[in-house]
């Protein structure tokens, strides 16, 4: 395997994922499985092992030394989430359990202040995740979702998104970056268009979090959330990020310990953030663990890691181009390294199925996105999904397996 970048040791980062170096049937392991999870480096094992090995205690609460240090790792983890997102104050970082729940936690108290006549919008190519809650939460409030259509290749309609945007526009709900179809979004400019309107906008950041240069400062927009699992680190850990000013005042998602001031039999009020939104005792080791992976992502140079991902994309797409019987989905021109695809005349299962055989780990359906399928008119796509530590001659591996699948497939 041969490093494709100037400043990236690719043969050196792959060495720090353990869990890569594996055969799976006798065939080495080609994971392409990355925008639904990344693999994680050794820094973040240790860190995570450390906390459990040294310093395991609850936070905010003991009068001892394993529950200072385990509060100091812990709160350090905030202030790295802080920087790496370009957030003003890192009490604007409220640790979830992942992009879901950020997204919850947003439209459980949007549910709140929505009335009957006003209205969400999100687009056509939202993970359920950003669909399903705002519909759940117009259902609640009497308030109408409506949908932001896009073009065939996969980029949102801007024409349309922005003639949907009216003084009744309450909230705006999108992606950063597609799932399925790895689109990138032009998240500022429809940000600020948003806001002329008056509205709130939470982007969906699950898929763009582990690609470099995110600014929520920049973007300006009301809300951010992105899962750890995404970035190098741990599942069960995720960070909504909002404007102070907005959620100094959000009304609170879990009560409990942690986010109280006062508290009598009869009532209680609420602690200022982060803690007001982050009730009980919280994953504390997965917010180590997810610093970490931040640390060791940004040790990286970004912006070959960007060039990285583009290499392998450009590669992806030239050998997709030239496969004959394979349909690629969503042809945006800004996207990132997601190829979905379909080989004609076979169902994805069954492509994901002989690939998996042959130790190449892709994902196939609906990529929790059944209205973008139905609006595509497929069943679902097969999904390759590269991340830093992939490699050319990994996405090679992919076609040539392909070229093996289509011939059982026929
Ligand atoms: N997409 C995928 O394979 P959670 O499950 O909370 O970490 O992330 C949910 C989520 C929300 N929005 C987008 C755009 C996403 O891509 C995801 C997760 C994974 O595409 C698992 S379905």
């Amino acid at each position: 395997m041969t490093a494709s970048n100037n400043s990236l040791n690719i043969n050196e980062i792959r060495d720090q994922f353990p869990i890569l170096h594996q055969q799976i049937d006798g065939n080495p392991l080609v994971y392409l499985d990355n925008a639904a999870t990344t693999q994680k480096p050794q820094a973040v094992i240790q860190a995570i092992t450390d906390f459990y090995t040294q310093c395991n205690a609850n936070v905010h609460r003991g009068a001892h030394h394993l529950s200072d240090e385990a509060t100091r790792r812990y709160e350090k983890a905030r202030d790295t989430v802080a920087n790496f997102i370009y957030a003003s104050d890192r009490k604007e970082v409220i640790w979830t359990s992942g992009t879901t729940e950020g997204i919850n936690i947003v439209a459980n108290g949007m549910a709140q202040r929505l009335h009957s006549g006003d209205e969400v919008l999100v687009t056509e190519m939202e993970h359920h995740a950003n669909l399903v809650t705002w519909q759940q939460a117009c259902v609640r409030s009497g308030a109408t979702l409506k949908i932001a259509p896009i073009h065939d290749d996969g980029t949102i309609n801007t024409q349309a998104f922005a003639s949907l945007l009216t003084e009744k526009t309450k909230m705006v709900a999108l992606p950063h970056v597609s799932n399925a179809l790895g689109t990138v979004n032009p998240v500022k400019e429809l940000t600020a268009w948003s806001k002329e309107k008056g509205a709130l906008v939470l982007i969906d950041g699950a898929q763009s979090i582990a690609h470099g240069n995110v600014n929520v400062s920049d973007i300006d927009c009301d809300f951010y959330v992105f899962s750890g699992h995404k970035l190098f680190g741990p599942t069960g850990i995720g960070v909504l990020w909002g404007k102070k000013a907005v959620l100094q005042d959000w009304p609170v998602w879990q009560t409990g310990g942690e986010m109280i001031s006062e508290v009598t039999y009869e009532s209680s009020t609420w602690g200022e953030l982060p803690n007001r939104l982050e009730a009980g005792t919280p994953n504390i080791a997965g917010a180590i663990g997810l610093a970490a992976g931040i640390e060791w992502f940004t040790r990286l140079d970004l912006n070959a890691v960007q060039a990285h991902e583009q290499a392998l994309m450009a590669s992806a797409l030239e050998q997709a181009q030239a496969f004959e019987g394979l349909k690629i989905i969503g042809n945006a021109p800004d996207r990132i390294s997601v190829l979905s695809f379909i080989l004609q005349g076979s169902h994805p299962a069954d492509v994901g199925f002989l690939l998996d055989r042959q130790g190449i780990a892709i994902r196939t359906g609906n990529h929790c996105a059944q209205p973008l399928m139905r609006r595509l008119d497929l069943p679902g796509t097969a999904r390759a999904s590269f991340s830093v530590y992939n490699t050319l001659e990994e996405v090679d591996a992919l076609f040539i397996a392909l070229k093996k699948v289509q011939s059982m497939l026929a």
